[in-house]
């Protein structure tokens, strides 16, 4: 077929990897025409799949530097529609693989659009056994703590939410790190781990008072972060003391974790979730914003994030304290504000970021709906939270289902009536490829 050079051709690419797959898409619409890239934005990916590793600015390099491309456009949804009807492309060039599958709809769409000034859809056969997606897989074990750390201040800035499930055990990170589902329009999954501090003591065996020490609970995350890729916050308690700090900062960083959580108690350490907080002590506000300077100062990058954990709901202090904490913690150099609570409705919470949300100190807010399950996400969002975390209920699952292991065994004094509660040997032997 003979080029015409007034013709143009539109490409839809996320172009996180380049690989051979893109380039024989890109060789075919440069056949046809003047090569148009619609370089799909993070958010556009981040709506669908997990966030790219390279920024759409350095994506955008790559494809600028090819011969066969023209000109690249930022594509601000998975919907091709805006940018078609902006460009009027003749062609619209794609790998046969979407007519299946999440894009499938997107391709309808195309066509329908395309109608309207007599466009055409051309779709080479998608390259065998080439994707994104398996090289990255492949890459995991080259995965670097430095790109980790990066990745949750990334999605912050290109998801309305970032949902975060406790992680206690390398098994849990993997379910994190691949559950996916296909909800309405969406692909949901999970953006974040939680290392939680009670999980991590409970699996020990261990009360939530620090009995466990970080040299402990770092050897698990280690392990943890070894087999996943997904970003993950650690919660430090109070951070300990402050000589140590810097140590706990560095070990954090160096073993990829995004953002670390300290909480403004002080004297040992209960869990918030106890009703009785009668014995347990607010930090003062100036000593608090001293571990987050100290901490802002040891940090090696930026994108490790520090997060400020406001216990004045927990301990009964009300609303006019959180706020004067939140400032203050805001001024010291917070980059994230974890208001917590343990009522049963996220009223309080609600009250604390209505206002807050509005002030000059805003800082992306994190709720722990462990009290006030019934809440939704799209609550959380209307309200101003940017961060959910679900903080227990990977523990809480296994538990009861361990214990109900345990006592049918010894009702039964044999294993039989288990068997269709729980995996097969074969699922377990094929559960790590
Ligand atoms: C944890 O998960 O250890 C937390 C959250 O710190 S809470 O249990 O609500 O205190
Ligand atoms: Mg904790």
């Amino acid at each position: 077929m003979k080029k015409n050079k007034k013709k143009i051709v539109y490409v839809g690419l996320s172009a996180d990897i380049l690989h051979e797959g893109h380039i024989n898409i890109l060789k075919t619409a440069n056949k046809y025409g003047k090569v148009v890239v619609g370089l799909l934005t993070d958010k556009a990916i981040a709506s669908y799949k997990n966030i790219p590793t390279l920024t759409y600015k350095q994506r955008e390099v790559v494809l600028k530097n090819i011969k066969l491309v023209k000109k690249v456009i930022p594509q601000h949804t998975l919907d091709y529609r805006p940018n078609l009807k902006i460009i009027k492309p003749n062609f619209v060039v794609h790998g046969d693989d979407w007519k299946t599958g999440v894009q499938k709809k997107t391709r309808t769409q195309v066509i329908k659009t395309l109608k309207l000034w007599k466009g055409k859809l051309i779709e080479p056969k998608y390259t065998k056994n080439i994707s994104s997606s398996s090289i990255k897989s492949e890459l995991i074990n080259k995965f670097t703590p430095t790109s980790r750390v990066s990745f949750l201040k990334r999605i912050l800035e290109n998801k309305k939410i970032i949902r975060v499930l406790e992680s206690h055990s390398p098994l849990s990170g993997l379910i994190v790190e691949n559950m996916k589902i296909r909800k309405n329009k969406n692909i949901e999954q999970f953006d974040a781990m939680w290392s939680s501090s009670l999980t991590d003591s409970s699996i020990k065996g261990k009360p939530d008072n620090q009995a466990l020490d970080f040299s402990s609970r770092f050897n698990g995350l280690g392990d943890l972060l070894d087999v996943t890729t997904k970003p993950l916050i650690f919660d430090a308690d109070n951070g300990g003391r402050l000589e140590h700090l810097p140590f706990t900062i560095r070990t954090l960083e160096r073993l990829g974790v995004s953002a670390v959580m300290i909480e403004d108690k002080v004297g040992l350490k209960k869990n918030s979730l106890f009703k009785d907080q009668s014995d347990a002590k607010q930090d003062t506000i100036n000593d608090f914003c001293k571990k987050i300077d100290l901490i802002k100062k040891t940090r090696s990058s930026k994108d490790f994030l520090i997060g400020a954990r406001i216990e004045s709901f927990i301990l009964g202090k009300g609303l006019q304290d959180s706020l004067k904490r939140a400032k203050a913690y805001s001024e010291a150099g917070a980059d994230l504000i974890l208001i917590h609570s343990k009522e049963k409705t996220p009223k309080e919470i609600f009250s604390f970021s209505k206002i807050f949300k509005k002030t000059k100190w805003y800082k992306p807010l994190v709720s722990v709906p462990s009290t006030y399950s019934k809440t939704k996400e799209s609550e959380l969002i209307k309200n101003g939270f940017k961060i959910v975390i679900y903080a227990n209920h990977m523990l809480r699952a296994a538990y009861p289902a361990m214990q109900n292991v345990g006592l049918t065994i010894l009702k039964n004094q044999r294993s039989f009536e288990l068997e269709k509660k729980i995996s097969s040997v074969k699922e377990v032997i094929n559960l790590i490829k």
